[in-house]
Formats: C-alpha cells, sequence, structure tokens
C-alpha cells in the first residue's frame, strides 16, 4: 500500500501558548489520518537548526530558530494515504494572512512568523524528519476501528 504515508507535525511555540494543541490535532483526526507518534517537547537549538538547516542563510532563519525553541511544542507522527500532501493543504499557505478560511493557518493564524503549525513537504523530509524527531520505538503501528470507512484501500 504505497499510498501509506507516514509525516511529522509540530504544533509550534504559538499553538501551544495560545490552547490550540486539540485543535490542530482533532483536525487530523476528524479528516481520518492515524497519529502514530505523540509528544510535547521544547526544541534544542542544535535540533533546530538541524530541522530547519533547509533555510539557514535567509534573513528569517535566526528568528526562526528562537522561535521554535522559546516553548514547548508538539510533535507528532501522522499517517494515512497520502498523509504529506493531506497535512500540508490541511495546514494552509505558509504566510498565514493568505491561508484560506477552513486551513489551520486560515482559521487560527495572520502572520507568518506564528503560523501555528509544521509540517513535512515531501518524501524525503518526512522521513528525515520523522527519524529527528522520533525514535523508531516512540513510533506505534495499530489501525483506527474507523479506518476501514475512511481508506479504500
Ligand atoms: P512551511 O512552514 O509552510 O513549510 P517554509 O518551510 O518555507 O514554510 O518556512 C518554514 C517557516 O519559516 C515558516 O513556517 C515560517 C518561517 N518563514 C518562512 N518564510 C518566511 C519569511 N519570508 N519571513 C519570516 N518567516 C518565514
Ligand atoms: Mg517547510
Amino acid at each position: 500500500m504505497s499510498y501509506m504515508e507516514r509525516t511529522l507535525i509540530i504544533v509550534k511555540p504559538e499553538g501551544v501558548q495560545r490552547g490550540l494543541i486539540g485543535n490542530v490535532l482533532a483536525r487530523f483526526e476528524q479528516r481520518g489520518l492515524t497519529i502514530v507518534g505523540l509528544k510535547l517537547i521544547q526544541i534544542t537549538p542544535e535540533l533546530a537548526e538541524n530541522h530547519y538547516g533547509v533555510h539557514k542563510g535567509k534573513p528569517f532563519y535566526a528568528g526562526l530558530v528562537k522561535h521554535i525553541t522559546s516553548g514547548p511544542v508538539v510533535v507528532g507522527v501522522l499517517e494515512g494515504p497520502r498523509a504529506i500532501s493531506v497535512v500540508r493543504t490541511t495546514m494552509g499557505a505558509t504566510n498565514a494572512s493568505e491561508a484560506l478560511p477552513g486551513t489551520i493557518r486560515g482559521d487560527y493564524a495572520l502572520e507568518i512568523g506564528f503560523n501555528i503549525i509544521h509540517g513535512s513537504d515531501g518524501p524525503e523530509t518526512a522521513k528525515q524528519e520523522i527519524n529527528l524527531f522520533f525514535k523508531p520505538e516512540e513510533l506505534l503501528d495499530y489501525t483506527l476501528p474507523t479506518s476501514k470507512w475512511v481508506y479504500e484501500q
């Protein structure tokens, strides 16, 4: 079943501080994705630089690292059919002021730097990011009883 994918999400510090953890996770649960890993952590500068390494050298990089390490975050791994792109479209546009209503960013955010949620942007980054934040034994294999009414394959 190659259409089944796993992807990493982060409820960023502003999402945790604003009490939106449950709302954000509920979007993905209601969509039908399966949470196979979940934890509350504070990201270290080293981990942040690893995670956001692709943005090194950009003008917003220092602020991005400072912000993502500024308080607790919730990191999770979501599984389901085409999970990577489904999570990205559920998140909405990076610049929250342009994100469509109905998306997480479009419903809960107004600014690019306080856009609530991170999600992996492709199969390679999903693999890398999952390995960066989770040990293999922290990811659980199980099937939701409802998945037979959500997943066609
Ligand atoms: P996304 O989070 O939608 O994958 P990205 O990977 O391009 O977007 O950027 C990572 C984060 O960096 C983004 O969520 C918010 C911040 N960011 C991106 N572009 C920015 C900019 N031009 N100014 C300030 N922050 C920015
Ligand atoms: Mg990105």
